[in-house]
């Protein structure tokens, strides 16, 4: 029966497979910059509902796979459920961002509080053309420490004094999320996801020793764990801001794809990882020729490649939809074999 299921071209990509085109899709693809998501999101109420909502999420999720024709779908919701699994109260402010009350006591994981993301996932599913890819996510275990210590986005200064001061207690608040993180993951693979990424979003905060114990270290755990469970799941890593460690990540924690953002060039990694990325979100913004000479750029140095074509970081919400659709065509457009 395999074989009856087309191939997807993203997931052949993760394999080290070369495509006729590059596979595609946009870090935060679904998102305010789009007016059916600004419309629906007004009629969830809070973020956190519109999130833990199957149906909203999920037609959230497939919103811009109806415009641009992505290759791949990525799980609507957010890195930080798992502080809310955790037992911390989480909230998200408008205009604000995220807000984490960090005066709890005690934390402990409670994946019931997730099962509307899997029962979200299973719906995603149902709804996507089998040569579609399902991305599950999470955030890894760094980047959520950030939020949980701080409470909130910025430049997390509790968190760097305590990588100097209290490294105990960074390490065993990450050992906790590191735990969740695979069960969370574990939990998404097997509602329906056919990747899953770890979104590293601050993982350059740490330096040195600390980028191996709390950036590359808990990655590997993740990685090593779901590929016991499951082997045929490419994992998606995404060290934002690595530069020159990206290589040494990519080895250490043996995943298949890893997401680079803007500031690396792509041709400067020495790797056999999948490659992900790297046209930077403001060069969508401005869009014209910078656009469509960036985007050149990227595509003929992948040329001939394993990649995957993506943003090297979030789609910005001033981003006019018709850029995204430019882009996409691109894309498309390019013969990259
Ligand atoms: O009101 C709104 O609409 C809230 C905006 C928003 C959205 C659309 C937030 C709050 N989260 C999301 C969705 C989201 N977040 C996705 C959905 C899938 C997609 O890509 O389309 C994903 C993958 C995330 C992941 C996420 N959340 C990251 C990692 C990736 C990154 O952007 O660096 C991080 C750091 C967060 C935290 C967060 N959640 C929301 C905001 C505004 C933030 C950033 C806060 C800060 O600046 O520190």
């Amino acid at each position: 029966m395999k074989n009856a299921v087309p191939e997807k071209p993203m997931i052949r990509a993760l394999q080290g497979k070369t495509n006729k085109q590059f596979p595609f899709w946009f870090m935060r693809q679904a998102g305010r910059y789009l007016p059916e998501y600004r419309a629906l999101r007004a009629k969830a109420g809070s973020f956190l509902d519109l999130c833990f909502h199957p149906k909203w999420a999920a037609e959230v999720t497939i919103q811009p796979l109806r415009r641009f024709d992505m290759d791949a779908a990525i799980l609507f919701s957010d890195i930080l459920v798992i502080p809310h699994a955790l037992g911390m109260k989480v909230e998200f402010r408008e205009g604000e961002g995220p807000h984490l009350d960090t005066s709890f006591t005690a934390l402990s994981y409670d994946s019931s509080k997730l099962q509307s993301v899997f029962e979200t996932l299973g719906l995603i599913k149902s709804q996507l053309e089998p040569h579609k890819t399902l991305i599950g996510f999470a955030g890894a275990p760094f980047t959520v420490a950030c939020y949980m210590i701080d409470g909130k986005g910025g430049g997390f200064p509790k968190m760097r004094e305590a990588l100097v001061s209290n490294r105990g207690n960074v390490k065993n608040l990450i050992n906790m999320i590191t735990s969740a993180t695979i069960d969370y993951l574990d939990q998404q693979i097997r509602s329906g996801a056919d990747t899953v990424q770890l979104f590293d979003s601050w993982g350059a905060i740490p330096k040195g020793q600390d980028f191996d114990d709390f950036v590359i270290t808990p990655a590997q755990k993740i990685v090593a764990a779901l590929k016991i469970r499951h082997p045929d799941t490419p994992i998606i890593g995404f060290p934002r801001g690595a530069g020159d460690r990206y290589a040494e990540y990519a080895e250490k924690t043996e995943v298949s794809g890893m997401s680079v953002d803007q500031d690396t060039r792509l041709d400067a990694i020495q790797t056999r990882t999948t490659l992900q990325g790297n046209l930077a979100p403001e060069t969508l913004l401005a869009g014209g020729d910078v656009l469509k000479d960036e985007t050149n750029r990227i595509l003929n140095a992948m040329k001939g490649k394993p990649f995957i074509f993506n943003l090297g970081h979030g789609i910005i919400k001033e981003t006019p939809p018709e850029h995204v659709a430019e882009l996409s065509a691109m894309i498309k457009a390019f013969d990259a074999s």
